[in-house]
């Protein structure tokens, strides 16, 4: 029903549910039936902090989804975008341009590594990878390598759902009902080793070489290495539930990478702005890739945009090797550079710097490590994963029942008022960068109280209709009151 139908019956006395209509946003990532029984609404934020529909306060221990890393609704990113609408809402991306985008561009280019200070900008992480997958391509050829057309992923990594990233990728849940993909690819393998490396604080200290070796072997035994244009790897990986890697293994890729004239290409759309206490992992792991991948906190999640820096000497390669007046890189998106993105991307910066986040979150980053640990011999917990700002919690799952036990965990928090992230079995923590220690702190011991009712309540705390009472109630009592102006209306 909309809205204007809406008002006319509540000019007519009739209450008017509070709960929008849910039958036609179709949800990314999510159980649709099981969300649309318990919805969990924010209807606003501040700071660390969301508020509820039902008007609850919830602490986010996630930063939306790994994004709003300098806190909810900024207000210099508010009016640096409603200025920017007001002034100039679109260019056209293709042939024409507009300021601002060239005035971000500079502005990412010191704030990013340096030497990868080229940028193409798109519309999101999945972009930026697909993006980052094209120029890798593109590159080889105008280099006079067209027979270097192979991409190399990772196990377990993510680079978004476009059908690029998805090949590379090596989550076999986000693959497996979506048909073949690109040809040319293949995987090496993710660094998880829990039975050597549980509870490690930080990186874990062996293995990475004969690790990354392997990815040498593949590419020799299975591959001529002068067919390979590009290595991507996510320097932690994020979504498979915070795997990281070891000692010495980042810096060996780069090697191997070197020594065959393999492309490095690092998916920083998580570790970027800040996640690691460093501004990127290229930072934090001292291994500079050829191509970096942004997105997420670039905006701090306010508008929807991400890049791809290259190196200096990939794009005058274009310049250099390209017909005059020739289109050197035909790719592109409507919506690339958008002057709101743009903006948005400024301010962000801008506060970066006035407020000093990125030191702020390397500081932290002790107490994190310590609260993430104190969770070794609660109740179900395998292993406990951190760096920088980020933590993993693996659990053991009960048998047959693989995610129930960290879905009823983030359903359980969310009902203490803490916001966790579940991801088949893990927990995976990554608060704002403006998170305080005592927040810190609630967000672990919440997981832990979370985690003791789990293991007294046995299997059937693993059923989510126990939770949220409030909203299936509330749900329920909504959609009924739907139908009923459904039928007032039909009525009338
Ligand atoms: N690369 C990496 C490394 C990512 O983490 C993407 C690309 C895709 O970005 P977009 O903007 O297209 O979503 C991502 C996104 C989670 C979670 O809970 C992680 C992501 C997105 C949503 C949820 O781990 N990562
Ligand atoms: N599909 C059609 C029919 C289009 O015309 C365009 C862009 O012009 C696209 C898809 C791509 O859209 P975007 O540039 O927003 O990625």
């Amino acid at each position: 029903m909309n809205t204007s139908k809406l008002t006319s019956l509540a000019n007519k006395g009739v209450i008017v549910p509070t709960l929008p209509n849910l039958d036609h946003y179709w949800l990314p990532f999510t159980a649709n039936r099981q969300f649309k029984s318990m919805p969990r609404l924010f209807k606003a934020a501040k700071g660390n902090y969301y508020t509820t529909i039902n008007d609850r306060s919830v602490l986010d221990g996630t930063s939306g989804l790994w994004c709003v890393a300098a806190g909810h609704c900024r207000e210099e990113i508010a009016s640096a975008v409603a200025h920017q609408l007001r002034t100039l809402d679109y260019a056209p991306a293709f042939q024409n341009s507009h300021p601002l985008a060239f005035e971000a561009a500079e502005r990412l280019a010191e704030f990013l590594p340096r030497g990868l200070d080229r940028i193409f900008f798109t519309g999101s992480g999945s972009e930026s990878a697909d993006t980052a997958l094209k120029i890798a391509l593109a590159y080889q050829r105008v280099t006079g390598n067209p027979l270097r057309n192979k991409l190399i992923g990772r196990e377990r990594g993510y680079h978004g759902v476009n059908f690029g990233g998805l090949s590379v990728g090596g989550i076999a849940g986000n693959r497996k009902a979506f048909g073949n993909g690109l040809t040319g690819v293949d995987h090496i393998r993710h660094p998880l080793d829990i039975n050597r490396n549980a509870f490690t604080r930080g990186l874990p200290q062996d293995g990475g070489i004969e690790l990354a070796n392997e990815f040498e072997q593949r590419i020799t035994t299975l591959h001529d290495p002068a067919t390979i244009a590009a290595l991507i790897v996510e320097p932690m990986q994020g979504s498979a539930g915070v795997v990281l890697p070891p000692v010495g293994y980042l810096k060996r890729l780069r090697e191997i990478c070197d020594k065959y004239g393999i492309l490095l290409i690092f998916d920083e759309v998580i570790t970027g702005f800040g996640r690691l206490g460093t501004r990127f992992a290229v930072d934090y792991f001292g291994v500079v890739p050829d191509i970096i991948t942004v997105a997420k906190g670039m905006t701090n999640g306010a508008v929807p945009m991400g890049a791809v820096a290259v190196k200096r000497e990939i794009y005058d390669a274009f310049m250099a090797n390209s017909p005059a007046n020739a289109i050197e890189l035909p790719h592109g998106y409507t919506y690339t550079a958008h002057p709101i993105g743009c903006a948005a991307t400024i301010a962000t910066l801008d506060i970066f710097e006035n407020e000093k986040l990125v030191e702020r979150a390397g500081n932290l980053s002790a107490h994190f490590e310590q609260a993430a640990h104190t969770l070794k011999g609660i109740p179900f917990v395998k292993d406990v994963r951190n760096i920088g700002l980020v933590a993993g919690i693996e659990l053991e799952s009960f048998p047959g029942k693989l995610g129930a036990r960290a879905f009823a965990t983030y359903l359980k928090c969310y009902e203490m008022g803490v916001l966790v992230r579940h991801t088949g079995e893990i927990i995976a923590i990554s608060p704002p960068l403006t998170i305080e220690k005592h927040e810190i702190d609630r967000i672990f011991s919440c997981i832990a109280e979370a985690l003791t009712s789990l293991a007294a309540e046995g299997e059937q705390g693993l059923d989510p209709t126990r939770y949220l009472k409030n909203e299936q109630q509330w749900a329920a009592h909504q959609q009924e009151s739907h139908q009923q102006h459904a039928t007032l209306e039909q009525a009338a």
